[in-house]
């Protein structure tokens, strides 16, 4: 008997393949509620895609003791002066952690603690990033490029997207004379 198997997972050429890989798209329609300048907003196409995810799900979303993995794919582009950004989430499950790796372009990982402290750590191709649990995240693209990172997560986590939704960080990550800078956000 052969237990030799091929990889049920292959990441080449900026894409993911295997089975059940779950595709996701946002587009800016999809993201009305995050970014602050409204009037810019308004004045953009809405089905302009801000960033795809690709993940992949092995065991039921809920189960405890497995993992799940994912690549975000986020566009360059700013909606007035704030960068395209993910939505950004807490996990449902508040305690669990994650980790991101970057694997093409320039970025910002924000990070608030349930305190409301935020900050940012620099993304760039091959840093890791570890994600505490208790601590909302969201990723910026900050470059002229595709920003690639791959996640990993535990499959009980889920997602909490309605604190965030709601109030938003409690600093926003914009350009300022050509440089990215966290400033307090007024929505809070
Ligand atoms: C999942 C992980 C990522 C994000 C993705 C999109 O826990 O953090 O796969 O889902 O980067 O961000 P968001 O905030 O729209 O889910
Ligand atoms: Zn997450």
């Amino acid at each position: 008997m052969n237990n030799i198997t091929k990889p049920n997972l292959i990441f080449k050429d900026d894409l993911l393949t295997g089975e059940n890989i779950d595709r996701l798209t946002r587009k800016l329609k999809d993201l009305g509620d995050i970014f602050n300048d409204k009037a810019a907003f308004a004045q953009m196409d809405g089905e302009t895609v801000v960033y795809d995810v690709e993940s992949s799900f092995p065991v039921a979303h809920g189960t405890e003791g497995g993992l799940f993995y994912g690549i975000t794919y986020i566009h360059p582009g700013k909606v007035g002066q704030e960068y395209f950004m993910t939505k950004g989430h807490f996990h449902e499950i508040r305690n669990r952690g994650e980790y991101y790796c970057t694997l093409e372009g320039e970025g910002m990982l924000l990070l608030m603690d349930e305190n409301g402290n935020t900050r940012a750590e620099k993304m760039i191709p091959g840093s890791i990033h570890y994600i505490p649990g208790n601590t909302a995240h969201r990723t910026a693209n900050v470059g002229e490029q595709i920003l690639s990172f791959s996640a990993f997560w535990p499959s009980d986590a889920g997602h909490d997207y309605g604190t965030i939704s709601e109030k938003g960080f409690s600093e926003i990550l914009i350009e300022q004379e050509g440089q990215p800078v966290l400033v307090p956000n007024i929505k809070q």
